[in-house]
C-alpha cells in the first residue's frame, strides 16, 4: 500500500481479501449539513453499510493526514470541528504539506478511494456545471469521473445544477450515468429531471456487470443515480421557487467558487422548514445501502 495513505486495519483486510467496501466523502459532513446532522447522518451511513454486508471507508484529510477509514472519532471531530477545508482534487498537496485539516469532495475522495484500491462510493450529490454563465463553474467531480474508476452512487447532480449541461459534459468524457431502476436522471431532492439517463438498470448485479465491462474496456468513473426516498423527496415547482430565492441570497452575499454549494445548501434547509435537510439526510443514507450491495455484487 502507499506509504503516504493511512488506510484503516479494517478496510485494509477487507479490501485484501475482496470484500466489499463503500467509500464515504467528508465534505457532505463538514460542509453540507448542519451540526448534528451531519454526524449523525456519517453514522447512518456506515451503519447502512455494515447491515448489507460491506464495509464502510470514510474519507477525509485530518490534519494533513490523507486517510480511508476514519475512526467514529475522527468522523466527529471533523464534523464539529471550524475552518475545516473543503478540499477537490486540486487542493489536497497543499492540504497535506500545511497539515491542514480537510474534508474531501468527490473528486477528492474518488482518487483517495482507488489509491486505497476501493471501488465503490456513496455521496449524496455529485457537483456539475452551474447554472449562471457569469461566474463559469464547474465542478471538479466531472474530470476527475473521466480519470479515476470508482462508480459512484448518488441522487444524481444536484439540483442546484445546470442539469442538461451537466449531463452533456459527462457524456463528452465519456461517463455512464445509469439510472437505478429509472430512465429519468434524478435530480437530488427532486426525485426526477425530465433528461434521460445513458442506461437504466435494475439489481446490484447488473450494476456490478456494467461496472465490471466499463472498466474492462478501458473506461474510468461511473454514474449510478438512485432517486430520492419518496417519504421525503420535494416537489420540482416548490423547489424551483426556494431556490430562486436562496440564489439571490448568494449573490446578494457574493458567495463564488466552493462557498456557493455550501451556501446554497444551507440557504434552501431554511427556505424549505427543513425539508431539503431532511431529504439530503435521507438519500445519502439510501445510496450509502445500495453501494454496499453493489460492492458485495461485485466480489462475487
Ligand atoms: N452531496 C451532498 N452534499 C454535499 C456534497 C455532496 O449531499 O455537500 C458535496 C460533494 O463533496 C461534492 C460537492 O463534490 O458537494 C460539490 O462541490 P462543488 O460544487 O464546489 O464542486
Ligand atoms: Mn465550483
Amino acid at each position: 500500500m502507499n506509504d503516504w495513505l493511512t488506510v484503516s486495519a479494517e478496510v485494509r483486510a477487507a479490501v485484501a481479501a475482496n470484500r466489499g467496501v463503500v467509500a464515504l466523502e467528508s465534505t457532505l459532513i463538514a460542509h453540507g449539513l448542519p451540526w448534528p446532522a451531519n454526524v449523525e447522518t456519517a453514522r447512518e451511513s456506515e451503519a447502512a453499510v455494515r447491515a448489507a454486508g460491506a464495509v464502510p471507508a470514510t474519507i477525509a484529510i485530518p490534519h494533513g493526514a490523507p486517510t480511508v477509514g476514519l475512526s467514529d472519532s475522527q468522523l466527529e471531530e471533523l464534523a464539529r470541528a471550524p475552518n475545516v477545508l473543503k478540499a477537490s482534487r486540486r487542493d489536497m498537496g497543499a492540504a497535506v504539506a500545511l497539515k491542514r485539516s480537510a474534508a474531501t469532495t468527490v473528486s477528492a475522495t474518488m482518487a483517495l478511494a482507488h489509491a486505497a484500491g476501493v471501488r465503490v462510493f456513496a455521496t449524496g450529490g455529485i457537483g456539475g456545471a452551474h447554472r449562471d454563465a457569469e461566474p463559469f463553474d464547474i465542478s471538479a467531480d466531472l474530470t476527475e469521473l473521466a480519470r479515476t474508476p470508482v462508480l459512484v452512487v448518488c441522487a444524481g447532480a444536484k439540483s442546484i445544477l445546470h442539469l442538461p449541461r451537466t449531463l452533456e459534459i459527462l457524456e463528452t468524457l465519456g461517463v455512464p450515468v445509469w439510472g437505478y431502476r429509472t430512465a429519468a436522471f434524478p435530480a437530488f431532492y427532486v426525485r426526477e429531471s425530465a433528461l434521460p439517463v445513458s442506461a437504466r438498470l435494475d439489481s446490484p448485479r447488473d450494476v456490478a456487470s456494467a461496472f465490471a465491462a466499463h472498466t474492462r474496456m478501458g473506461g474510468n468513473g461511473a454514474i449510478l443515480a438512485q432517486p430520492c426516498p419518496p417519504e421525503v423527496a420535494v416537489p420540482a415547482t416548490e423547489f424551483e421557487a426556494w431556490l430562486s430565492e436562496a440564489e439571490s441570497a448568494a449573490r446578494a452575499a457574493g458567495a463564488t467558487g466552493a462557498k456557493v454549494t455550501p451556501f446554497l445548501l444551507a440557504r434552501l434547509g431554511e427556505l424549505s422548514g427543513g425539508r431539503t435537510l431532511a431529504a439530503n439526510r435521507a438519500l445519502i443514507v439510501a445510496n450509502a445501502r445500495l453501494a454496499a450491495e453493489v460492492a458485495v455484487a461485485l466480489t462475487s
